[in-house]
């Protein structure tokens, strides 16, 4: 735990907190106030409330559990690290993650990490183009970055600088914990290799951390996560947390039109016109139909 003075004490958690309101894995999360009782000649502490917080990141847990998992609070900004290889990360893994975003409030720029195994000319690179499509027709802003090169890094600090508590998620392997370290002199986070025969990343963090930027504010590493469980929300709203698809409601025939098989839907049209990205559409219509059963990955 920081204190406001900047000095950094090892603490535990009071039990009635980790047994108050809902099941959540970590009653305390990465970038929560809280207050604490000094301990020990004030070397470690203990956690006896925690304030409000203003928004945070929470998902499901494991599949089909009722734990959830505050992934971290307080958030100026979510920066969504992706990668086209070396893990390939999914738009149904990326819509989960936003539509959470968007009903929590919290701002998100998508950022595609290891541009460097994406040359001009490649399937990677096309692949690329069309993703990064896909989510400017969403309204969300992309940046390119890769760890190893160099490339994007300058923009990515500037994107950094301009808010306050950043948080880096995405899977496991796609060079969170490399970014941090190329971004942050003196900050030397242990990485892992992505597995040759599954292209997956081998879950090398495993708790969250957060670290002062000297442009002021904070950057939050995350341990990796498999898949993105959406917790608290209505089937019925989903729609509201596409924010494209959310503007057309208005043109749409019925007020509660859920844009699956009503006739006369301007979000289908647009979806037709090429205003809404259809893999965007067709994750809402994937999100809404598993709803029960699988609000998970
Ligand atoms: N080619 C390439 N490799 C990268 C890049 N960024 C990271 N890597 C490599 O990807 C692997 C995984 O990087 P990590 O930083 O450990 O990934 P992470 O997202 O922190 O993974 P977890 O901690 O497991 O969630 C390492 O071998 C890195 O060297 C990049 O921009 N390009
Ligand atoms: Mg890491
Ligand atoms: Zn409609």
């Amino acid at each position: 735990m920081e204190m406001s003075s900047g000095t950094v004490i090892s603490c535990r958690i009071q039990g009635k907190l980790k047994t108050r309101g809902e099941r959540a894995t970590n009653p305390i999360a990465v970038g929560d106030y809280v207050l604490l009782q000094k301990q020990d000649e004030e070397k470690t502490g203990l956690i006896t409330d925690r304030l409000e917080r203003r928004n945070s990141m929470v998902r499901k847990s494991v599949n089909l559990s009722k734990e959830t998992h505050v992934v971290a609070a307080n958030l100026d900004r979510a920066f969504l690290i992706a990668t086209v290889a070396q893990p390939a990360t999914s738009t149904g893994f990326m819509d989960r993650f936003l539509v959470t975003a968007q009903a929590y409030q919290v701002p998100v720029t998508i950022v595609f990490n290891k541009v460097d195994v994406c040359p001009e000319g490649s399937p990677e690179r096309d692949q690329l183009e069309y993703l990064e499509g896909v989510y400017h027709t969403a309204g969300i802003p992309t940046l390119r970055t890769s760890a190893t090169t160099g490339e994007g890094l300058d923009e990515l600090t500037r994107e950094l600088a301009a808010a306050g508590v950043n948080l880096l998620s995405g899977h496991s392997g796609v060079g969170k914990s490399t970014l941090i370290n190329a971004l942050l002199p003196g900050v030397d986070l242990r990485t892992g290799e992505v597995s040759d025969a599954h292209q997956k990343g081998k879950h090398t963090t495993t708790f969250a951390e957060m670290f002062p930027l000297p442009t002021g504010g904070f950057i939050i590493d995350t341990p990796g996560i498999k898949g993105f469980g959406l917790v608290h929300l209505e089937r019925d709203h989903l729609h509201h947390y596409f924010p494209e698809i959310f503007d057309k409601l208005d043109g749409c025939k019925f007020h509660n039109c859920l844009h699956r098989n009503e006739p006369h839907c301007a979000v289908k049209k647009a979806v037709e016109a090429g205003e809404i990205a259809e893999e965007r559409y067709l994750n809402y219509i994937e999100l809404y139909e598993t709803f029960e059963s699988n609000s998970y990955r």
